[in-house]
């Protein structure tokens, strides 16, 4: 699945992107657990009878650690094309480190500014990868991702607080100035795009009519990865690799 262009291309420009991987019946599982945690969420905020709730919660950008509330994530960050990314990327052995559910729908789903992960939590060891994974169709029109190829060799940025308001999700913004060679990264469902931590990405708002773009964000480091400032270990630690071998 992964091959010696795509290695190239993730060494020299920081991401690289696969044909469709992942099978529709698998897809649909995992949107339906998606649009779950999504509707559980606005359900939970209807329940507070807080507008401003309501409202957070039906602009929220994504759910993380799914795999501890859902059965089919839990099986999913297993999938054979991320065990093969960690194999070629990171090692024969693998954790998993942090996995969101993105779900932008239209409309509601606003811009997340340029960023790199690695700036939202610096590690020790640094780099690791994000297999960012389209479980639906993610264009230009439905808020895809974009990314700014060779950012993965600028060290890691200043990133300054983002507010968030009616356009832009809250969060980090990463501190530099061009971004003329940003490429937007359009992808069928059971693409995934996969890039280093220190790779700067955004994603841009949900302009549709009616697709909802859904994200599946699994990302992997080395077994036992601390976080910088704390000294502590940070992430889901969650093995899936072994000596090479999925770890069940
Ligand atoms: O799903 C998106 O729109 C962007 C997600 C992202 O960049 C991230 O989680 O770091």
């Amino acid at each position: 699945m992964i091959n010696e262009k795509d290695k190239t291309q993730f060494y020299e420009l920081g991401y690289f992107v696969t044909d469709v991987v992942l099978e529709p019946n698998r897809l649909q599982s995992m949107a339906d657990e998606m649009d779950r945690l999504y509707r559980e969420g606005v359900e939970e905020a209807k329940a507070t009878g807080d507008p401003e709730a309501i409202l957070a919660a039906e602009g929220r950008r994504a759910y993380g650690q799914v795999h501890n509330r859902s059965q089919i994530a839990a099986e999913f960050v297993r999938s054979e094309i991320y065990l093969e990314a960690c194999r070629v990327f990171i090692g024969p052995d693998a954790d998993l480190y942090w996995n969101q559910a993105a779900t932008k729908p239209p409309k509601l789903g606003k811009t997340f500014s340029w960023h790199q992960d690695s700036g939202y939590t610096e590690t020790i060891p640094l780099a690791y990868i994000t297999c960012w994974t389209a479980i639906s169709d993610s264009n230009l029109e439905n808020g895809g991702i974009w990314v700014l190829p060779k950012s993965h060799t600028w060290g890691v940025l200043e990133h300054e607080n983002e507010e968030p308001n009616r356009q832009v999700y809250g969060g980090l913004r990463a501190k530099f100035s061009d971004d003329s060679g940003a490429v937007p990264v359009e992808m069928k469902a059971g693409q995934v795009a996969i890039f280093s931590s220190l790779t700067l990405h955004m994603s841009g708002p949900n302009t549709s009519r009616n697709s909802v773009r859904r994200g599946y964000v699994p990302q992997y480091h080395v077994p036992g990865v601390i976080l910088k400032r704390t000294g502590k270990p940070v992430g889901d630690q969650l093995p899936v690799l072994r000596n090479g071998r999925r770890v069940n």
